[in-house]
């Protein structure tokens, strides 16, 4: 039967891609039986209730394969049509050109850039392990589940997947079952032109178990080997399914040109003869429907028992369901605002150092809370002290050790928030932000609340040089749509920083602190502003030029302020965490903070100005820097770069 199931989707995939006159058909033609085996028989899912938290979860790591995935969302009884297969890759629809997590019921997290989806599984992984271990009890066994992922050559090309393979080898995350689409050919042709090393022996390297040479078109083949690799609990599995690209189809069976092209009406007509379909276009035989329809009635049986299950776990541990509630909505404890405000923090002091007590506050608070860095948790200050740290035997931790695996560790914490029931944070120095943004802007386009915790913000870092210096971070990073970048000033705007950072639970926060110490900024007006991106340090609405700045650079402002005003000039200074917000306030928040739209305005960041014209006039002065830092002490770099507040206050005397 499953062999029929895979033969209807070899022709839906195939019609899917040729309407929409664009699409990768090869894959999903190659992986049908793959796809068949996993839907049809081996995994554990209710399409009626896609958000089961204890469903297996599947990721299409090589996310080209989309219209695989739509096919089997259809066939086993997703909320996904036929009429949305007709409609692939068509504006508005549920079957976007790669999957989209949120748009479509069943697709458990984005994928399309290759790799990152295995290293999502293994964050879906690593969560359920946490949760098992947090929730299971000696009678209950609430949280079970397995996380597939199919990924193919390209994924396994890229350097994401090699440090993502390590880190599950080292957690022994048995129950992770990547199967390998392994059909030699990509884009560019056939994969000995670039890709001739032994996989499997890499991955045997990073301790897997590695099943070998599996015939990828052989059901019952594949089966055995997933049952093996649900034996070994130890370790994470990979198969690799030798296939055959566009499997059946006449002439481009083992061909590059049938991976991202559609295959034509003759090659369809010849593929469906091969397998016995009719000519009829998105085609599903009755057979295959009531073996879905038997299949829905028993998945559901199986997550109503387990719904069953969880309402006695619930009468039997209201206090682990309280938990397990606020991990899943991510609620916020009433006290917590009140628990930072009151925290005392001594200055002057670094604001990561700052980020650190604080943090320490929030874990206390937010049990769900969990993250790490990548290998440098002394410098990031986020090892949380009291708590224990996720290893292989301790899955009780709520520290992780990332290692120096940035892009897995973006990649790894979106995989936790998809999975649902904890919240990630994760931090390294900004700079390395780079090494890490394919995953931020997948946190972003997925709406997930991780949060970023990037230290060692500016030039002011010193000795380690340009090489470890942002320059053009700050800005490259607001350039991503729906990710909040917040760059506090003092340890009062870090504790408000981190309290937005938490209340935000509809995309991604980063929040840029600094490696040197900062005083405290008097603040004439508070914090009651500081959602709105940005604030009044010190009014003065008469004021002859309107100073603008963020995180360490508001300090600066004050001392430029003091020598402007000796100078008889009048000054009002303003802070600014959160540029993006700011800029989305009414004109007249924007007017009573930096003057009206022929006020003389000033802006201090150690970063490229780029994006700060959007709030300057006719007349202003900017303070940024647009080259390389360089290596040496804090203060000479400051004043090399022209971070002098001497300088500065002469320098807008001259164009005032
Ligand atoms: C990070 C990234 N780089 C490049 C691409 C473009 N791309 C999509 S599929 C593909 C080749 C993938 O080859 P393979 O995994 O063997 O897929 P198959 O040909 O078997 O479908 C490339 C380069 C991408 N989606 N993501």
């Amino acid at each position: 039967m499953l062999k029929k199931v895979a033969n209807i989707v070899r022709g839906l995939a195939a019609d899917a891609v040729q309407q929409a006159n664009s699409g990768h058909p090869g894959m999903p033609i190659g992986c049908a039986d793959i796809g068949a085996l996993l839907f049809g028989e081996i995994m554990n899912y209710d399409p009626r209730s896609p958000k089961w938290p204890n469903r297996d979860r599947f990721i299409l790591s090589a996310g080209h394969g989309s219209v695989l995935l739509y096919s089997l969302l259809h066939l086993s009884g997703y909320d996904l049509s036929l009429d949305d297969l007709k409609n692939f890759r068509q504006l508005d629809s549920k079957t976007p050109g790669h999957p989209e997590y949120g748009e479509t019921a069943g697709v458990d997290t984005t994928t399309g850039p290759l790799g990152q989806g295995l290293a999502n599984a293994v964050g879906m992984a690593v969560a359920e392990r946490m949760l098992a271990k947090r929730y299971n009890t000696d009678k209950f066994n609430l949280i079970d589940h397995y996380t597939y992922t199919i990924l193919g050559d390209g994924c396994m090309m890229e350097g994401v997947v090699a440090e993502a393979v390590s880190l599950a080898g080292h957690l022994g995350l048995g129950k992770l079952v990547a199967i390998y689409d392994s059909n030699d050919i990509c884009i560019g042709g056939n994969i000995n032109l670039t890709f001739t090393e032994d996989v499997a022996k890499r991955f045997e390297a990073a301790d897997w178990h590695v099943i070998d040479n599996v015939d990828g078109h052989d059901i019952i083949a594949l089966k055995k080997a997933i049952e093996e690799a649900k034996k070994v609990s130890d370790k994470p599995t990979l198969i690799v399914a030798k296939t055959h690209i566009a499997y059946g189809s006449p002439t481009k069976q083992d061909s590059n040109v049938a991976h991202g092209a559609p295959l034509g009406e003759e090659e369809i007509r010849g593929l469906k003869e091969k397998f016995n379909l009719p000519k009829r276009k998105f085609y599903v035989s009755d057979k295959v429907k009531e073996f879905f329809s038997i299949r829905q009635k028993e998945m559901k049986t199986n997550r109503e028992q387990w719904e069953e299950l969880f309402n006695q776990w619930t009468r039997v541990n209201p206090e682990l369901k309280a938990e397990w509630d606020l991990g899943h909505n991510l609620e916020l404890p009433v006290d917590l605002t009140e628990a930072i405000e009151e925290l005392e923090i001594k200055t002057p002091i670094a604001t990561r150092k700052a980020s650190g007590e604080i943090l320490q506050k929030i874990a206390d608070k937010v049990t769900y809370l969990v993250g790490g860095s990548a290998d440098l948790a002394p410098s990031t200050k986020t090892y949380l002290s009291k708590y224990s740290e996720i290893q292989a035997d301790n899955y009780e931790g709520r520290n992780f050790r990332f290692g120096v695996r940035e892009h897995a560790m973006g990649a790894i914490a979106n995989g936790i928030s998809v999975h649902g029931g904890l919240r990630p944070f994760v931090a390294t120095f900004f700079v390395f932000s780079d090494y890490m943004r394919p995953a931020i802007r997948m946190a972003a386009l997925m709406k997930q609340p991780v949060i970023y915790v990037l230290t060692h913000d500016s030039i002011y870092l010193g000795e380690d040089g340009p090489t470890h210096q942002p320059v053009e971070h700050l800005e490259s990073l607001r350039a991503i749509p729906n990710l909040k970048v917040l760059r506090p000033a003092d340890a009062e705007e870090t504790k408000v920083a981190w309290l937005e950072a938490m209340k935000r639970t509809d995309g991604p926060t980063v929040l840029v602190l600094t490696r040197q110490g900062l005083p405290s900024i008097d603040k004439g007006e508070g914090l009651k502003d500081f959602a709105k991106g940005a604030y009044v340090v010190k009014r003065d609405q008469d004021a002859d030029l309107f100073l603008m700045a963020s995180g360490s650079e508001v300090a600066l402002a004050i001392d430029v302020a003091e020598i402007l005003k000796a100078k008889d000039k009048r000054v009002q200074i303003v802070s600014v965490p959160d540029r993006d917000e700011f800029v989305k306030q009414d004109i007249t928040y924007i007017e009573d903070l930096l003057g009206s739209q022929d006020s003389f305005r000033v802006v201090l960041e150690a970063g490229i100005s780029q994006g700060w014209y959007r709030l300057l006039n006719n007349r202003y002065h900017v303070v940024s820097i647009e080259s390389f830092g360089a290596s040496g002490p804090a203060v000479e770099l400051a004043d090399k770069f022209g971070f002098n507040a001497e300088k500065i206050a002469k320098d807008i005397l001259n164009k005032l």
